[in-house]
């Protein structure tokens, strides 16, 4: 179906741009339509053709690549005119983030258009795209994943198809993206102690960059005890992670820094020790969590 190398994307914020833009580099037809069609100007510059409304972006290209601000967007774009209407026998490819229910939904409505339809994530900041490395979940039919492979791998080479249940790349998307704003939480804290130490910051990223293997197999070991429901023989306690909490609050106090952060792991933790759990292992967190 993307043999004939024509894709429309609908969205022109900063990803949905660039989007275009790595499509148009890859040798792609790209026809584009923003609600504010000034911001298609540069794109159509490059060689992108500017769709007159969503019903033409459709009509234009045999996949359909939307990236809004949210899926309600992507559903009051497409229910202009004929646009929904015309999706019939296309692919619509997902990649605005969202949650699995929204995906869910937009699978119905899709189908129920005789579209095909594969859910995105894009994890990854603009400047990533087209990356060898970069990764983008996917799920949705299987049809539909090899509907829009090709034109998936020009985005991002790390494509990640987490099979037919349409959630499954919002669930993996949400659930990495909770992982990475704990550690860009705690890492802001790092940074407050950085700077009350007259540390510079960046050595802080980089360190934690060179580490990241490291960080990882913790997690990742968390992720096996929970998994086993067995919390025992700790390598490090709540107790143990409590200690190194109260630090953290004691030298925001020592320093005059805020101590939010700490001090909302803090009481978590304390909820958990209070449960019964300080002697188990700190993915036991999670038993006081459900
Ligand atoms: N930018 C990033 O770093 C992240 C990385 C991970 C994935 N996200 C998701 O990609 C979606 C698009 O993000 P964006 O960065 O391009 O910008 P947004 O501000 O989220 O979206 C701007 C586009 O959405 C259009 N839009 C918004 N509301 C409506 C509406 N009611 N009707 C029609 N279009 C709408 C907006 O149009 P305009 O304001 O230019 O006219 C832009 O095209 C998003 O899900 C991220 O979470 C990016």
């Amino acid at each position: 179906m993307t043999a004939d190398k024509k894709v429309s994307v609908i969205g022109l914020g900063p990803m949905g741009a660039v989007l275009a833009r790595t499509l148009l580099h890859s040798g792609y037809k790209v026809t584009v339509w923003n609600r504010t069609m000034e911001k298609a100007a540069a794109l159509v510059q490059d060689g992108a053709v500017p769709a007159e409304n969503p019903a033409a972006a459709v009509q234009a290209s045999s996949v359909i690549i939307t990236c809004l601000n949210n899926y309600a967007a992507t559903r009051s774009v497409l229910e202009t005119g004929s646009a929904a209407g015309d999706l019939g026998g296309r692919l619509l490819l997902e990649l605005t983030t969202g949650t699995p229910q929204d995906a869910r939904d937009a699978e119905v409505w899709a189908n129920s258009l005789g579209a095909a339809y594969l859910d995105g994530a894009l994890l990854a900041t603009p400047r990533q795209i087209g990356k060898p490395d970069t990764p983008i979940f996917l799920a949705g039919s299987a049809d539909a994943y090899q509907q829009g492979e090709a034109v998936l791998k020009v985005l991002g080479g790390n494509l990640m198809y987490m099979g037919t249940a349409a959630g499954a790349a919002a669930a993996w998307d949400l659930s990495l993206l909770s992982g990475l704003f704990g550690l860009m939480a705690g890492f802001l804290q790092g940074a407050r102690i950085f700077e009350s130490e007259k540390l510079p910051v960046y050595e802080l990223g980089n360190m934690i960059q060179l580490i990241a293997p490291v960080l990882g197999e913790m997690v990742r070991h968390e992720g096996v005890v929970i998994s086993n429901n067995d919390f025992t023989d700790p390598q490090s306690s709540l107790q143990t992670c409590m200690v190194s909490m109260a630090l953290m609050v004691r030298q925001a106090k020592e320093a005059g820094i805020t101590n939010e952060v700490p001090q909302f792991l803090h009481q978590l933790l304390h909820k958990g020790i209070k449960a019964g759990y300080g002697e188990e292992q700190l993915g036991a967190l999670i038993k006081a969590m459900r």
